[in-house]
Protein backbone atom coordinates (compact mmCIF):
# COMPACT_ATOMS: atom_id res chain seq x y z
CA UNK A 1 0.00 0.00 0.00
CA UNK A 2 1.38 3.49 -0.93
CA UNK A 3 2.17 5.70 1.77
CA UNK A 4 1.37 9.06 0.47
CA UNK A 5 1.55 11.31 3.79
CA UNK A 6 5.06 12.90 5.26
CA UNK A 7 5.84 11.25 8.36
CA UNK A 8 8.70 12.72 10.94
CA UNK A 9 11.27 10.24 11.15
CA UNK A 10 13.46 10.63 14.81
CA UNK A 11 17.39 11.27 13.39
CA UNK A 12 19.61 13.69 14.15
CA UNK A 13 20.69 16.68 13.89
CA UNK A 14 16.86 16.71 14.42
CA UNK A 15 13.42 15.13 12.73
CA UNK A 16 13.52 14.35 9.25
CA UNK A 17 10.14 15.27 7.65
CA UNK A 18 9.63 11.91 4.95
CA UNK A 19 7.42 12.60 1.88
CA UNK A 20 7.16 8.80 0.90
CA UNK A 21 6.56 9.46 -3.11
CA UNK A 22 9.17 11.96 -3.10
CA UNK A 23 11.51 9.73 -1.49
CA UNK A 24 14.03 7.07 -3.30
CA UNK A 25 15.88 4.47 -1.94
CA UNK A 26 19.14 4.61 -2.97
CA UNK A 27 21.49 1.38 -2.27
CA UNK A 28 25.06 2.14 -3.50
CA UNK A 29 26.97 -0.23 -4.68
CA UNK A 30 26.31 -3.27 -2.59
CA UNK A 31 28.37 -5.45 -4.84
CA UNK A 32 30.06 -8.80 -4.91
CA UNK A 33 33.46 -6.98 -5.62
CA UNK A 34 32.96 -4.82 -2.25
CA UNK A 35 31.24 -7.54 0.14
CA UNK A 36 32.71 -11.14 -0.86
CA UNK A 37 36.88 -12.26 -0.41
CA UNK A 38 38.54 -12.51 -3.84
CA UNK A 39 36.90 -8.99 -4.94
CA UNK A 40 38.06 -5.89 -5.65
CA UNK A 41 37.58 -4.62 -2.06
CA UNK A 42 39.79 -7.36 -0.63
CA UNK A 43 42.35 -6.65 -3.62
CA UNK A 44 42.51 -3.14 -1.52
CA UNK A 45 43.39 -5.08 1.40
CA UNK A 46 40.50 -4.87 3.36
CA UNK A 47 38.95 -7.06 5.81
CA UNK A 48 35.12 -7.72 3.81
CA UNK A 49 33.21 -9.21 6.67
CA UNK A 50 32.69 -5.75 8.09
CA UNK A 51 30.25 -4.59 5.37
CA UNK A 52 28.47 -7.39 5.52
CA UNK A 53 26.40 -6.60 9.03
CA UNK A 54 24.53 -3.35 6.24
CA UNK A 55 22.74 -6.39 4.20
CA UNK A 56 19.97 -7.62 6.40
CA UNK A 57 18.86 -3.96 7.50
CA UNK A 58 18.85 -2.76 3.88
CA UNK A 59 17.07 -6.05 2.66
CA UNK A 60 14.43 -4.74 5.12
CA UNK A 61 14.55 -1.38 4.24
CA UNK A 62 14.20 -2.33 0.45
CA UNK A 63 11.38 -4.65 1.35
CA UNK A 64 8.86 -2.09 2.99
CA UNK A 65 9.89 0.48 0.25
CA UNK A 66 8.64 -2.32 -2.40
CA UNK A 67 5.49 -3.13 -0.51
CA UNK A 68 4.55 0.20 -0.34
CA UNK A 69 5.23 1.03 -4.43
CA UNK A 70 8.10 3.66 -3.31
CA UNK A 71 10.73 4.36 -5.55
CA UNK A 72 14.06 2.12 -5.00
CA UNK A 73 17.42 3.02 -7.01
CA UNK A 74 20.51 0.86 -7.40
CA UNK A 75 24.22 2.02 -8.36
CA UNK A 76 27.23 0.04 -8.89
CA UNK A 77 30.69 1.00 -9.41
CA UNK A 78 32.34 -0.60 -11.93
CA UNK A 79 34.18 -0.20 -15.40
CA UNK A 80 33.99 -0.86 -19.34
CA UNK A 81 35.83 -4.15 -20.23
CA UNK A 82 38.17 -2.04 -22.18
CA UNK A 83 38.86 0.65 -19.36
CA UNK A 84 38.47 3.24 -21.26
CA UNK A 85 36.08 5.26 -18.61
CA UNK A 86 38.87 4.28 -16.13
CA UNK A 87 41.24 7.29 -15.29
CA UNK A 88 44.90 6.29 -15.20
CA UNK A 89 44.95 7.82 -11.78
CA UNK A 90 42.63 5.16 -10.50
CA UNK A 91 44.27 2.31 -12.20
CA UNK A 92 47.52 3.28 -10.93
CA UNK A 93 46.18 3.01 -7.32
CA UNK A 94 46.73 -0.38 -5.49
CA UNK A 95 49.25 -3.34 -6.40
CA UNK A 96 50.23 -4.40 -9.42
CA UNK A 97 48.13 -7.88 -10.46
CA UNK A 98 45.16 -7.04 -8.24
CA UNK A 99 44.38 -3.29 -9.93
CA UNK A 100 41.02 -2.93 -11.60
CA UNK A 101 40.72 -5.03 -14.76
CA UNK A 102 43.30 -8.09 -13.61
CA UNK A 103 41.45 -10.96 -13.33
CA UNK A 104 40.54 -12.76 -9.80
CA UNK A 105 37.90 -15.22 -9.12
CA UNK A 106 34.90 -13.29 -10.11
CA UNK A 107 36.04 -12.15 -12.55
CA UNK A 108 38.64 -9.05 -13.44
CA UNK A 109 38.04 -6.73 -10.76
CA UNK A 110 35.32 -3.70 -10.84
CA UNK A 111 34.67 -4.28 -14.87
CA UNK A 112 31.50 -4.42 -15.70
CA UNK A 113 29.45 -7.90 -16.55
CA UNK A 114 31.97 -10.27 -14.26
CA UNK A 115 30.70 -11.72 -11.65
CA UNK A 116 32.14 -9.59 -8.67
CA UNK A 117 30.84 -6.54 -10.53
CA UNK A 118 26.75 -8.05 -9.62
CA UNK A 119 24.84 -6.71 -7.02
CA UNK A 120 24.67 -9.29 -3.90
CA UNK A 121 22.23 -11.64 -4.05
CA UNK A 122 19.74 -10.69 -0.92
CA UNK A 123 19.57 -7.03 -2.90
CA UNK A 124 18.81 -7.91 -6.70
CA UNK A 125 17.11 -4.77 -8.05
CA UNK A 126 13.79 -6.03 -9.99
CA UNK A 127 13.36 -5.18 -13.06
CA UNK A 128 11.48 -2.00 -13.13
CA UNK A 129 14.20 -0.45 -10.18
CA UNK A 130 16.57 1.75 -12.16
CA UNK A 131 20.56 0.56 -11.80
CA UNK A 132 23.36 3.25 -12.14
CA UNK A 133 26.22 1.80 -13.63
CA UNK A 134 29.00 4.89 -12.29
CA UNK A 135 32.26 5.23 -13.05
CA UNK A 136 33.48 7.00 -10.21
CA UNK A 137 32.82 7.06 -5.91
CA UNK A 138 30.00 9.62 -6.27
CA UNK A 139 26.84 7.99 -8.02
CA UNK A 140 26.05 11.72 -9.88
CA UNK A 141 28.93 12.38 -12.44
CA UNK A 142 29.21 10.67 -15.60
CA UNK A 143 25.83 9.16 -14.45
CA UNK A 144 21.78 9.65 -15.28
CA UNK A 145 21.41 9.84 -11.43
CA UNK A 146 19.66 13.40 -11.70
CA UNK A 147 17.61 12.97 -14.73
CA UNK A 148 16.49 9.74 -13.21
CA UNK A 149 15.13 11.37 -10.08
CA UNK A 150 14.16 14.45 -11.55
CA UNK A 151 12.01 12.75 -13.71
CA UNK A 152 10.43 11.20 -10.94
CA UNK A 153 10.19 14.29 -8.54
CA UNK A 154 11.88 12.65 -6.53
CA UNK A 155 13.47 15.62 -3.78
CA UNK A 156 14.45 13.22 -0.82
CA UNK A 157 16.66 10.30 -0.83
CA UNK A 158 17.45 7.83 1.86
CA UNK A 159 21.20 6.59 0.93
CA UNK A 160 22.42 3.39 1.77
CA UNK A 161 25.19 1.08 1.37
CA UNK A 162 29.03 0.54 0.89
CA UNK A 163 31.57 2.22 2.14
CA UNK A 164 30.33 4.90 4.74
CA UNK A 165 33.24 7.79 3.98
CA UNK A 166 33.71 6.83 0.21
CA UNK A 167 31.06 6.19 -2.10
CA UNK A 168 27.81 6.62 0.18
CA UNK A 169 29.80 10.22 2.02
CA UNK A 170 30.79 11.62 -2.05
CA UNK A 171 26.97 10.53 -3.35
CA UNK A 172 25.63 12.28 0.00
CA UNK A 173 27.75 15.41 -0.68
CA UNK A 174 26.73 15.82 -4.54
CA UNK A 175 23.78 15.08 -3.90
CA UNK A 176 23.16 17.78 -1.11
CA UNK A 177 24.33 20.40 -3.42
CA UNK A 178 21.99 19.06 -6.29
CA UNK A 179 19.00 20.10 -3.71
CA UNK A 180 18.30 16.74 -2.28
CA UNK A 181 17.52 16.31 1.81
CA UNK A 182 19.54 13.03 2.53
CA UNK A 183 18.91 10.87 5.26
CA UNK A 184 21.44 7.95 6.07
CA UNK A 185 20.60 5.03 8.36
CA UNK A 186 23.29 4.38 10.10
CA UNK A 187 23.11 0.48 10.04
CA UNK A 188 22.27 0.48 6.54
CA UNK A 189 25.92 1.60 5.95
CA UNK A 190 29.46 0.48 6.23
CA UNK A 191 32.84 0.64 6.22
CA UNK A 192 36.10 -1.11 6.24
CA UNK A 193 37.13 0.84 9.17
CA UNK A 194 34.76 1.37 12.24
CA UNK A 195 36.36 4.68 12.75
CA UNK A 196 36.02 6.18 9.05
CA UNK A 197 32.23 5.07 9.42
CA UNK A 198 32.06 6.73 12.74
CA UNK A 199 33.36 9.99 11.63
CA UNK A 200 31.69 9.82 8.54
CA UNK A 201 28.02 9.80 10.06
CA UNK A 202 29.13 12.59 12.26
CA UNK A 203 30.30 14.45 9.48
CA UNK A 204 26.88 14.06 7.63
CA UNK A 205 24.88 15.86 10.92
CA UNK A 206 27.42 17.88 12.33
CA UNK A 207 26.73 21.89 11.54
CA UNK A 208 22.82 21.44 11.88
CA UNK A 209 23.10 18.62 9.46
CA UNK A 210 25.44 20.24 7.09
CA UNK A 211 25.20 17.52 4.60
CA UNK A 212 22.37 15.75 5.88
CA UNK A 213 20.69 13.85 8.52
CA UNK A 214 21.39 10.14 10.56
CA UNK A 215 19.02 7.77 11.58
CA UNK A 216 18.43 3.92 11.22
CA UNK A 217 16.80 1.24 9.73
CA UNK A 218 14.40 1.17 13.26
CA UNK A 219 13.15 4.21 12.90
CA UNK A 220 12.34 4.58 9.15
CA UNK A 221 10.16 1.68 9.02
CA UNK A 222 8.30 2.61 12.54
CA UNK A 223 7.92 5.91 10.97
CA UNK A 224 6.70 4.36 7.40
CA UNK A 225 4.16 1.96 9.21
CA UNK A 226 2.86 5.18 11.21
CA UNK A 227 2.37 6.70 7.46
CA UNK A 228 0.33 3.67 6.81
CA UNK A 229 -1.49 3.32 9.94
CA UNK A 230 -2.76 7.04 9.76
CA UNK A 231 -3.61 6.66 6.14
CA UNK A 232 -5.91 3.21 6.40
CA UNK A 233 -7.81 4.52 9.57
CA UNK A 234 -8.52 7.39 6.95
CA UNK A 235 -9.94 5.51 4.39
CA UNK A 236 -12.28 3.37 7.11
N1 LIG B 1 31.68 1.88 -3.30
C1 LIG B 1 32.78 2.31 -2.73
O1 LIG B 1 32.79 2.82 -1.61
N2 LIG B 1 33.97 2.09 -3.41
C2 LIG B 1 35.19 2.00 -2.81
O2 LIG B 1 36.21 1.88 -3.49
N3 LIG B 1 35.21 2.03 -1.45
C3 LIG B 1 36.27 1.82 -0.62
O3 LIG B 1 36.11 2.00 0.58
N4 LIG B 1 37.43 1.39 -1.13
Amino acid sequence: MRAPNPVKISAEPYGFVLTPPACALLIIDMQRDFLEPGGFGEALGNDVSLLRRAIAPIEYLLAAWRAHGLTVMHTREGHRPDLSDLPLSKHRRGQAGRRIGDPGPMGRLLVRGEIGHAIVPQLTPLPDEVVIDKPGKGAFWATDLHAELQERHITQLIVTGVTTEVCVHTTVREANDRGYDCLVPSDCVASYFPELHAAGLAMIKAQGGIFGWVSDSARILHALDSARVATATRET
